[in-house]
C-alpha cells in the first residue's frame, strides 16, 4: 500500500513520529505473542494470573507464571526489522524525533541498540520493589525470599517491573500529549486488546494513523487513516523509508528557503 506522505501536516519545527508496538513486532524474532493461537496466553485468562489482585492473593502463582515466561528461548535479536526501526530514528535524528512506546516486556529493542524504546508496561529484565517502589536489574528467577537491594524487603517484595492489570502503566503523564504533537501515529503488531494503549490512536491528533497487522480486520479501528495487513518486517520498512524520504526533502526545502 502506498501512503501519501505528501498530505503530511507538519505543524511543528520539528515533526514527531510516534510508533505503538506490540507482541507482533517481536513475534518474528521467535518470541510468542499473548493472544495468538500459540500465545502465552491461550490456556489463561490474563486478569487470573497477570493482574495486581492475583499478586496479591496469590503471589506464588504470579511467580510462577513469570518464571515460565524468563524461561522461554532467547530471541533472535538482530532482525533485520528490529534494526531497521532502530536506523529509521537515527537516521532521521537531525530533523525529526521518533517515540518508539512498546508494550512489550523483551528487550529485544535495546539488543539492536535502541535504548531509547520506552516500555509502556514494564520490561522483563528489571524489578520492582513493591514496598520502596525502585527498580533495579533482575537478578535470576523471582522467589519468595529475594531481598530489595535499597530497602531489605523479602517475602515476595521484589517482583518483575511488569505493569499487570489493574496498575498503571508508566509514561501516561506525557503520552498523552506526545500524541497530540505526532504527525504520524503508527500502531505495529498488536491486537488494541489493551487499554489504555489500544486507545492511543483515539487520543492522537496525527494526520495519517498506520496500523500494521498481519491478520486483516481484526480489530479494525475507523480511526485508522491506513491497515496495512502482513507480516511487519515486509510491511514496516518500506512505509519508514517512503516516510524518511519525504521528512528529509521537507527538511531539505526548509534549510534552502
Ligand atoms: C490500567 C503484563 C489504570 C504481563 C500486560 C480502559 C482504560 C484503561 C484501562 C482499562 C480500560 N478498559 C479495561 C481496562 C483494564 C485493563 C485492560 O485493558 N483490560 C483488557 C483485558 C480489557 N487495563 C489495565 O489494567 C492497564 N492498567 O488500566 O491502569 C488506568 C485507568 C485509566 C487510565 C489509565 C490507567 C494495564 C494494562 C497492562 C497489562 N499487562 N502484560 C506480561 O506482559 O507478561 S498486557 C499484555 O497485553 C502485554 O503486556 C502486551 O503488551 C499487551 C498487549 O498485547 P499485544 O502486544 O497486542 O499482543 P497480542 O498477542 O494481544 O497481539 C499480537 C498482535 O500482533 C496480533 O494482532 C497479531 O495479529 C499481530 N501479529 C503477530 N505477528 C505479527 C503481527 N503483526 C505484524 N507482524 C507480525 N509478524
Amino acid at each position: 500500500m502506498n501512503i501519501d506522505f505528501g498530505r503530511l501536516i507538519i505543524n511543528d519545527s520539528r515533526p514527531l513520529v510516534f510508533i505503538l508496538s506490540g507482541a507482533g513486532l517481536s513475534a518474528e524474532s521467535g518470541i510468542p505473542t499473548f493472544r495468538g493461537k500459540d500465545g502465552l496466553w491461550k490456556n489463561l485468562y490474563p486478569s487470573e494470573i497477570a493482574s495486581d489482585t492475583a499478586l496479591k492473593e496469590r503471589p506464588e502463582d504470579v511467580f510462577e507464571f513469570t518464571t515460565s515466561e524468563s524461561e522461554r528461548p532467547p530471541p533472535v535479536c538482530q532482525t533485520p526489522l528490529i534494526l531497521q526501526l532502530h536506523n529509521f530514528s537515527s537516521r532521521l535524528k537531525n530533523y525529526c524525533d521518533v517515540v518508539h512506546v512498546t508494550q512489550n516486556v523483551d528487550n529485544l529493542n535495546e539488543l539492536a541498540g535502541s535504548p531509547s524504546v520506552f516500555h509502556l508496561h514494564g520490561d522483563f529484565q528489571s524489578s520492582l520493589c513493591s514496598r520502596c517502589k525502585n527498580t533495579f536489574p533482575r537478578l535470576g528467577l523471582y522467589k519468595k525470599d529475594n531481598v530489595c537491594p535499597v530497602c531489605g524487603a523479602s517475602d515476595y517484595s521484589v517482583r518483575p517491573n511488569v505493569v499487570l492489570f489493574g496498575e498503571m502503566p508508566y509514561g501516561l503523564d506525557w503520552i498523552t500529549s506526545y500524541l497530540k504533537k505526532a504527525c504520524v501515529f503508527m500502531s505495529v503488531g498488536t491486537s488494541g486488546a489493551v487499554y489504555p494503549a489500544a486507545n492511543f490512536v483515539l487520543d492522537t491528533e496525527a494526520a495519517i494513523r498506520i496500523n500494521f497487522d498481519i491478520e486483516t480486520g481484526k480489530r479494525k479501528n475507523a480511526r485508522f487513516t491506513h491497515e496495512i495487513t502482513g507480516p511487519c518486517s515486509q510491511t514496516l520498512p518500506p512505509v519508514l523509508e517512503a516516510l524518511k524520504e519525504e521528512l528529509s526533502s521537507r527538511f531539505e526545502d526548509q534549510k534552502n528557503k
